[in-house]
């Protein structure tokens, strides 16, 4: 696999600064070598830039750097696009609102293909209002709905030239949901599978039932994961942690089902604030996991003596 690495250092879309370290510390945790050891090539694009952030005003008064999230929407989603060529792009956040434009710059390139894309979001959360619903105002809380083509954020964030089908879209890990989130989802008919399920039903059937329906229709698979999607306990390093994430174990088979599915053309890792880490761990699950994804074998594990 050929792999194309973006940096994307966005902060703006979260209420607490330092995930703008977050592509650095993906760097350090040994992103590259980890790919090139799995026989991948690997071309590292560092950052994307965005143009300068337009003034604008919103009738919802709680919205936070509105100019600047669209400014890097736009950037990211061209980004995006002409990274997907003929390459797997690997976007390296910065929050979650990068993935407002590379799921739209991906999309458009699955358009042109002629594929449908689906898209798995591994997240506590998801991501699903508008501009006019979020009440923390923070945008990392919007990017699926924008790609999912949701009303309202036209005037104020790029035109979506190829929508998501909401019915194409699959959360997993999810334990937190705003009302009007909750509504919205529901209406637009968002496959969501919550912690509970997961408890209930383990990991590995939902994403199979998942994974068959983007091998039905030959899709296109974009892999957006959250590091709250992880427990706090294993990953500490994000400002927006929900008890009762996924283990180890459940994210690291949620990765090696991808691999063995051959079916995950694109990914973000995105949240991680390398502030809040202990000596590197989240940055290095992190890294572990992608390893997972892109064929690293839980066998394949050191033993470490002492
Ligand atoms: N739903 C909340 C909001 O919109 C939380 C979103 N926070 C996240 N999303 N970390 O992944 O503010
Ligand atoms: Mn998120
Ligand atoms: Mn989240
Ligand atoms: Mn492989």
């Amino acid at each position: 696999m050929h792999c194309r690495i973006l940096g994307a250092p966005v902060q703006d879309g979260t209420g607490r600064k330092g995930c703008e370290m977050g592509p650095s510390a993906l760097r350090v945790a040994g992103l590259v070598e980890a790919l090139t050891e799995l026989g991948n090539t690997v071309e590292d694009l560092g950052a994307v830039t965005p143009e300068s952030p337009l003034p604008v005003s919103h009738r919802n008064s709680v919205l936070k750097a509105l100019p600047e999230i669209a400014a890097w929407t736009a950037a990211l989603a061209d980004a995006a696009y002409q990274a997907s060529s003929d390459a797997m792009p690997i976007f390296l956040g910065g929050d979650h609102s990068i993935s407002a434009g590379t799921v739209s710059g991906v999309a458009r390139r699955a358009a042109e293909i002629g594929r449908p894309l689906f898209v798995l979001w591994l997240d506590a959360h998801t991501d699903f209002h508008t501009l006019d619903t979020t009440t923390s105002g923070n945008l990392h809380g919007v990017p699926l709905a924008y790609v999912a083509g949701l009303p309202g954020f036209d005037g104020y964030f790029p035109a979506v030239t190829s929508a998501v089908d909401p019915k194409r879209i699959c959360t997993l890990g999810i334990r937190s949901v705003d009302p009007a989130e909750r509504i919205a989802l529901k209406e637009a008919g968002v496959l969501m599978y919550d912690m509970r399920a997961i408890d209930e039903h383990g990991i590995a059937p939902l994403l199979r039932d998942f994974l068959a329906r983007v091998i039905a229709e030959n899709g296109m698979l974009h892999v957006s994961l959250d590091v709250d999607f992880l427990d706090p306990a294993i990953a500490p390093a994000v400002g927006t942690t929900v008890p009762g994430g996924a283990t180890f174990r459940e994210a690291h088979l949620v990765m090696e089902m991808l691999h063995d599915s051959g079916l995950v053309t694109s990914l973000d890792l995105v949240e991680l604030n390398p502030f809040l880490d202990e000596r590197g761990r989240t940055a290095t699950l992190m890294v572990d996991l992608t390893a997972s994804l892109m064929g690293r074998r839980i066998m394949d594990r050191p033993t470490r003596s002492y």
